[in-house]
């Protein structure tokens, strides 16, 4: 990534340094550098210099401006945010610069606001930095997936006796696949941009699997699976490890925490971290399942939520996973031929290339489904002995 050093008259670093104003941030900044793994949000990794002689201090933080398309309701997201992070804190309480590598903390506005909208109408956060941390986009690392797993099981655990009705939803319908389905077989009737013939075979196959992956959704609706306090975004990036010892650290990008279903945070998680290729492989022969990471996360995560997840919801992770990677496919695609007004692309047919990427991997798993399956039952055994 370009470190960007502060110079005059660039018009980033002003906005930069107006938003560490506004958050009390001693000193003024030195350094920039954009994140650019999330889709969604735009995101800084800043540094600010304080103090003088030997008392001179450079401390990173994170700054992050908020996409209001997708968010439209940011206040209360922040407030989500701060309900959550609260609750997990009161689990470990840990305190001083040791205890901020393992807790996100949202510095405050003098109006004690831990967001700031500017005067042109961004919306923006800042953050403390993990220092010593590392998170990772895509490895093979078994002891990684591990750890991933681990730490989206313990996320789940913290969060086991928190009221969900104090969460405001604050994406309706965020991992709703059915509904997902039926909008875009809606857009597909439109067709917008008149971009569906590019991509028949793939609306074919989306409506092909339509019924089967509707039936987490419909479940859920029901009543018959225990609605969870989830992550929704269970990306391995969005973990931060110790670098050294690879154990968890802590849980990031809480924007879509909402309640959900168990089946969907183990899904999303295995869908990124244990697919062999990128989400955005366009060379399809290179995209599958890894079935010794899907394992190793499966142990990780098993591990910690053996002893509040039912049997019923053990047996729906191998499903979440199918679930999780048509709905993203069939949630890229819905972009891309409507406009690609949703997720940031990279260039003009990314989201083409993501739902193909995601359709080969979500066929892969079909074939891999009584594996995959077999492999969760048999590690929840284990685990619970
Ligand atoms: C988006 O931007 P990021 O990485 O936080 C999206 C997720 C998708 C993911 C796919 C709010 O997440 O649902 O799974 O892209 N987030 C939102 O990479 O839509
Ligand atoms: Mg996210």
């Amino acid at each position: 990534m370009e470190i960007n050093h502060i110079s005059a008259g660039d018009p980033v670093a002003a906005r930069l340094q107006e938003i560490c104003t506004v958050f009390r941030i001693p000193g003024r900044l030195v350094e920039y550098e954009q994140i650019t793994c999330g889709h969604i949000n735009t995101t800084y990794k800043v540094v600010c210099e304080s103090g003088q002689g030997d008392d001179k201090a450079r401390i990173p933080y994170i700054a992050q401006r908020v996409n209001q398309y997708v968010f439209n309701e940011p206040v209360q997201m922040m407030r989500n945010i701060d309900l959550v992070t609260e609750h997990i804190m009161s689990k470990q309480p840990q305190s001083g610069r040791e205890g901020r590598r393992y807790r996100l903390h949202y510095h405050h506005t003098a109006e004690r606001r831990n967001y700031y909208v500017t005067p042109d109408n961004e919306f923006w956060r800042l953050t403390n930095y993990v220092d010593e941390s590392v998170g990772f986009s895509a490895t093979r690392n078994p002891k990684v997936l591990h750890m991933v797993g681990k730490a989206f099981g313990q996320f789940q655990a913290q969060l086991v006796d928190f009221d969900a009705s104090q969460l405001v939803e604050t994406i309706p319908n965020f991992h709703n696949t059915r509904k997902r389905l039926e909008t875009l077989f809606a857009h597909v009737e439109e067709d917008p941009c008149g971009r569906c013939g590019e991509v028949a075979e793939e609306i074919e196959f989306l409506y092909v699997q339509r019924d089967r992956c509707s039936e987490l959704s419909r479940s859920y609706e029901l009543g018959l699976l225990p609605p969870r306090v989830t992550h929704n975004d269970t990306k391995a990036n969005n973990v931060l490890l110790d670098k050294d010892t690879l154990e968890p650290l802590v849980v990031i990008d809480l924007d879509t925490v909402m309640p959900g279903l168990a089946a969907y945070d183990f899904g999303d998680a295995v869908r990124f971290a244990a697919n062999n290729a990128a989400e955005n492989e366009p060379d399809l022969s290179k995209v599958s399942l890894n079935l010794d990471l899907y394992r190793s996360f499966a142990e990780g995560y098993i591990q910690s939520t053996a002893n509040f997840l039912t049997k019923e919801e053990m047996a729906t992770m191998a499903s979440g996973a199918l679930t999780i990677t048509v709905e993203l496919a069939s949630r890229f695609l819905d972009d891309y031929i409507t406009g690609d007004r949703y997720f940031m692309i990279g260039y003009p047919t990314e989201n083409k290339v993501r739902a193909r990427s995601q359709i080969a991997l979500a066929k892969d798993m079909i074939q891999k489904f009584e594996e995959m399956d077999r492999i969760v039952r048999e590690t929840a055994l284990k685990v619970r002995g």
